[in-house]
């Protein structure tokens, strides 16, 4: 932890890469939902030295917001998402840790919901769910429909609020390193008994910006399924 003063207590992680038109408006909408809140936060930018520029746009940002409000914790190269979670989560200084898109797929309106729910029931995890009633997926491809079949409850979703101690032992025994890390992060905390709440949500396919979902990508993250339903009882 830096220093000995006080931090916020939520911290936001948003992995980026390529994401420079994203970007402002993610943060614009941070602000904008979590001032309604009241509670103060973070948010940790961790890119992974995307060529647009994403770090030029979040210095900016950071002018804009304040260094203590927004922090950028780049690395030197495309590392993977489960990684950069973890890169971030050294960082953090709340007690509380958020996961989430910067591509404007998980929309921060979201956050509020998800804390409060949090603290009606003093849950370890909050998920944002996006199978059940009032949420939905808008604008998936088929190949990821196939991937992701819909379940009682979203395994595979990336928005989502843990107890920052909770998410440190996760990842202490975590192995997967790439998309299917967030999935792994459910089978243990199911394993552990850990407590979860859903948040329905609606989830938008990226406007701006490339998908990274390559063919590599989807094949470590098959590969990276089958391993974690044969290791993870
Ligand atoms: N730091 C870092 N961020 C990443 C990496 N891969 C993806 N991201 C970010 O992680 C988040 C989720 O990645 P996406 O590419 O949106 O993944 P997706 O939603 O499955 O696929 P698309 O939206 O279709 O591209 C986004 O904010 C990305 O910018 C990576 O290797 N390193
Ligand atoms: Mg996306």
């Amino acid at each position: 932890m830096p220093g000995n003063r006080r931090g916020p207590e939520y911290s936001i992680i948003l992995p980026t890469y390529n994401e420079k038109d994203n970007l402002p408006i993610c943060l614009w909408l941070i602000e904008k939902c979590m001032k309604d809140t009241g509670y103060s936060y973070e948010v940790i930018i961790v890119d992974d030295a995307s060529p647009d520029g994403t770090q030029d746009i979040a210095k900016q940002l950071i002018k804009e917001f304040g260094e203590e409000k927004i922090i950028l914790k780049p690395r030197e190269g495309k590392l993977g998402l489960g990684t950069a979670y973890i890169h971030g989560m050294k960082f953090a200084r709340g007690n509380f840790i958020i996961l989430m898109d910067a591509d404007l797929s998980h929309h921060p309106k979201f956050i509020p919901e998800m804390i409060r729910l949090q603290k009606q029931k003093n849950y370890d995890i909050i998920t944002g769910t996006r199978y059940s009633l009032g949420g939905g997926v808008v604008g998936w491809d088929l190949r990821r429909k196939f991937l992701l079949q819909p379940g009682v409850s979203d395994l595979t979703g990336s928005f989502r609020l843990y107890k920052k101690d909770i998410l440190a032992k996760l990842i202490s025994e975590s192995v997967s390193k790439g998309y299917v890390f967030q999935m792994e992060m459910m089978f243990r905390a199911k394993k552990h008994g850990f407590t979860i709440g859903e948040v329905p949500i609606t989830f938008v396919d990226r406007f701006f910006g490339e998908s990274k979902l390559g063919a590599q990508e989807v094949i470590s993250y098959a590969k990276g399924l089958l391993y974690l339903f044969f290791t993870v009882s």
